[in-house]
């Protein structure tokens, strides 16, 4: 009689332990900043009649990626771009600037697990 209670309370107090680990997991992941950063080529953008390639490093690896490019001023047709995905946290896009001046990219980032993270890129052209 003893020996069952003893493995009844041995059960139950594993149970707890795998919910909490689990808990704390779930909030940790939650709470784990996306990070992105990105590089541009050329670096100085002069010539308009040729496309910039984007390069981006997330901390999320097969995210599914959706570009808008758009300037700070009102009045401009947004430009969107494809976004490939290179593997390993890595994805790359290129597509024409339609003027010299600042420029936003608008990037919405769809994680495996469903949830989408907004990020924007701010650039400039060189004139
Ligand atoms: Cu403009």
């Amino acid at each position: 009689m003893k020996k069952t209670l003893a493995l009844v309370l041995f059960i139950l107090a594993g149970g707890i332990l795998f919910f909490l680990k689990e808990h704390y997991r779930q909030k940790k992941t939650e709470e784990t900043p996306l990070t992105l950063t990105w590089t541009m080529s050329p670096v100085v953008i002069t010539d308009l009649s040729k496309p910039v390639l984007f390069r981006f490093h997330l901390s999320e690896e097969d995210a599914a990626i959706d570009l808008m490019a758009n300037m700070s001023h009102p009045g401009m047709v947004p430009v969107t771009a494809r976004v490939d995905n290179l593997g390993k946290g890595d994805y790359s896009s290129q597509f024409l600037l339609t003027m010299h001046g600042d420029w936003i990219v608008f990037l919405t980032i769809k994680l495996k697990n469903g949830v989408a993270v907004k990020k924007e890129i701010l650039f400039k052209t060189a004139q």
